[in-house]
């Protein structure tokens, strides 16, 4: 349950102009709200990122969670790889969001967690067992993607594992369309009027740049992974693993 200050109702009322989303203050507020009405299966996900970690993280390696906002999927890590030495880096380069993820860290008792106030695209990434780009990569410019796999993808170790989660486009306008109206009636279904998910929709428009499913795995395959498997997907919202 949510009380008002943590409901998202940020675009619920008509705006003139629609400014291109950021992650500040007031997103950070209703960020848990936002993306668990927004992304179908995201606690799952959240869930299933923990699972994933206490399979392949090795001790003494680094796990990095890219983009991290609020830290969930940090705080999903940590909690099943408590007892064994791992590094846990968390990076956003929101200040409000990255204060709120410190915050989460200390109340959920993770061991020490390096969050980084930075940008991904200049973290160096090293020994790492785990990666997650838990929606993530979808904010880069399109241009900007292959080089940050690719330097993921150089500083993983090989029985490493890269959790790559986006929100996706079909792979025709049929498919396109029927994924959206569901995303969308899924929206509703969770208490978003039309015009909240039309002006989101408005705000994301150049911030937020879906690609195929196809279109992934051939920038993986680019960036030197050489297994990569679609372990979730509802509606246009898909998660993979990618291994070395
Ligand atoms: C979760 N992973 O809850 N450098 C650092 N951070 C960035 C960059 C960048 N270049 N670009 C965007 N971000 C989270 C959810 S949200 C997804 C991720 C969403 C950060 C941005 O500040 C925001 O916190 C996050 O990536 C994207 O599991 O809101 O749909």
């Amino acid at each position: 349950m949510t009380d008002d200050k943590t409901r998202d109702r940020i675009y619920a009322q008509r705006q003139d102009r629609i400014d291109s989303f950021v992650f500040d203050q007031r997103v950070a507020a209703v960020f848990s709200d936002m993306i668990s009405r927004s992304v179908p299966g995201y606690a799952s996900i959240i869930g299933m990122i923990g699972i994933l970690a206490r399979k392949h993280a090795v001790a003494g390696s680094n796990l990095y969670d890219l983009g991290c906002s609020l830290g969930a999927a940090t705080v999903s890590m940590g909690k099943e790889v408590a007892q064994r030495n791992c590094c846990l880096i968390a990076v956003d380069n929101a200040p409000a969001m990255l204060e709120k993820a410190k915050e989460q860290f200390v109340r959920h008792d993770l061991p020490p967690v390096r969050a980084l106030c930075r940008d991904i695209r200049e973290v160096p990434v090293s020994n790492a067992s785990v990666v997650v780009l838990n929606f993530t990569l979808q904010f880069l410019a399109v241009e900007e993607r292959l080089p940050l796999l690719s330097k993921i993808r150089a500083g993983m170790r090989d029985d490493g594992v890269l959790i790559l989660s986006e929100k996706i486009s079909g792979a025709d306008e049929q498919e396109n369309e029927l994924l959206i109206e569901l995303h969308h009636a899924f929206k509703r279904a969770n208490g978003y009027s039309d015009l909240e998910i039309s002006q989101k929709r408005t705000s994301l428009e150049e911030v937020l740049v879906p690609e195929t499913i196809a279109a992934h795995r051939e920038r993986l395959a680019k960036a030197g992974f050489s297994r990569v498997d679609l372990w979730f997907q509802c509606f246009n919202f898909v998660s993979f693993v990618a291994r070395p």
